[in-house]
């Protein structure tokens, strides 16, 4: 027979701390057991969310929003999802965080303290358009391994912090630098102190957008935990993976930042459109941008019923990654014909923009709704799914939703 492996010391002692009570036989529980105590946590309540947040995993925590939950103009924390790659850091201290800025292509290594970013540089506030990558996965076919996110990894939350480019400016980068790579505090689901659960970046020209931010306020308050506290970076309009929490580090590259996830199938897709299920070479991968033209109707809830004869308001946000949405359409025959919707301005670059109509019915019965934005370069929402690629990135097809007539 097999020799039991026990909890370490460590772990118990932690799980007893939780808990509030002594694991009488603690000594001789085996490893990796979890107790029942501890299954318990209410994820809802630790992370502040609110009741209709759909739950996809909880090693790590993932969990998203659905369309009608994202109706506020600005993203409040218990609709915002969560996209962990490793799991939360432990026992975080702001008053002795600190950021260094390292790398091939900076003029001299230096770190900062939270306490000097806050007070050294000026602060801006943005309201910036965060969607995961994988934003819709769970709709490609052949399907595509991952969270299966159906609309709701999109957040617009007030951000408040410094410029990276001030920070930057400040300590001095060479010429030769083309890409920062993040490094957060956060741990690898193996526990290996020595991997990163995830260190991606963006190109300098992305980093020294006026909106690029080193971030320590959510909605004007600290950063809720899960959510990057104390300091995350912000990058709008991109894959969120490039927004990184817990960050402590940032370097500065001589060449395309090389950390955990930059590589292969990893937030890279088909560099030209492939047939779905085909295998790409590593060479044909591209790294994900800016994010493309799309847009969610946020109002009514799908399956929602209205008398014959009244007019239905539907609302909702529609966003283009690093450009503006400038025409917004709404069709109730299946894509056949489109009418226009009223669209608002963004409030600042980045942010996504408001978007309402009314609709007459000609009868009773049942519809779809479905919404299209188009962005300024006159690229708009596929109907259905667009190119297939391996970790099912970049779904902007066109929401829709049910409406019965009665
Ligand atoms: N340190 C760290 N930063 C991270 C991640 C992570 O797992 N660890 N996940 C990234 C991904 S893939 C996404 S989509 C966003 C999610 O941000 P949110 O959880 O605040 O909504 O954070 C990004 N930043
Ligand atoms: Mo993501």
């Amino acid at each position: 027979m097999k020799r039991r492996k026990f909890v370490k010391k460590a772990i118990l002692s932690s799980m007893v701390a939780i808990i509030g009570y002594d694991i009488v036989f603690g000594a001789i529980m085996p490893e990796g057991y979890e107790p029942l105590a501890l299954q318990g946590l209410d994820p809802y309540k630790i992370f502040k969310k609110d009741k209709g947040m759909v739950i996809l995993n909880d090693k790590p925590w993932n969990i998203e929003a659905k369309a009608h939950l994202l109706d506020d103009k600005v993203t409040p924390n218990k609709y915002m999802f969560i996209r962990n790659n490793g799991l939360i850091p432990k026992n975080i201290n702001a008053t002795n965080w600190t950021l260094t800025i390292d790398g091939e292509s900076v003029v001299q290594k230096k770190t900062y303290t939270l306490t000097e970013l806050k007070s050294k540089f000026k602060q801006h506030t943005y309201q910036l358009t965060l969607e995961c990558g994988g934003n819709g996965r769970n709709e490609f076919d052949p399907p595509a391994k991952g969270n299966q996110w159906t609309v709701g990894a999109v957040s617009c939350a007030k951000w408040t912090g410094i410029r990276l480019r001030d920070l930057l400016e400040d300590i001095g980068i060479k010429d030769n630098a083309i890409y920062i790579g993040y490094h957060a505090a956060d741990t690898h689901l193996s526990q290996d102190p020595n991997k990163e659960p995830i260190s991606r970046g963006a190109p300098v020209a992305k980093a020294l957008q006026d909106e690029t931010l080193l971030a320590f306020k959510m909605n004007g308050e600290d950063i809720p935990i899960v959510h990057g506290y104390p300091l995350r970076l912000i990058a709008g309009g991109w894959p969120a993976s490039v927004s990184g929490k817990w960050i402590n580090r940032i370097s500065i590259r001589n060449k395309i930042h090389d950390g955990t996830k930059m590589k292969g199938t990893a937030y890279r897709v088909p560099c030209e459109p492939v047939a779905p299920g085909k295998k790409v070479n590593n060479e044909d991968m591209c790294i994900i941008e800016s994010m493309p033209v799309k847009s969610l109707i946020t109002y009514p809830k799908s399956g929602a019923m209205i008398k014959e004869g009244k007019k239905l308001n539907i609302r909702g946000h529609a966003w283009a990654g690093e450009l503006e949405v400038c025409k917004m359409e709404y069709s109730i025959d299946f894509g056949s014909t489109w009418k226009k919707c009223s669209i608002e301005k963004p409030v600042n670059r980045l942010a996504w923009q408001h978007f309402y109509a009314t609709i007459n019915f000609p009868k009773k019965g049942y519809y779809e709704v479905w919404a299209r934005a188009t962005d300024t370069q006159g690229v708009s929402q596929p109907m259905i799914l667009p190119g297939w690629n391996p970790k099912g990135y970049l779904n902007n097809a066109c929401h829709r939703i049910a409406i019965k007539v009665t």
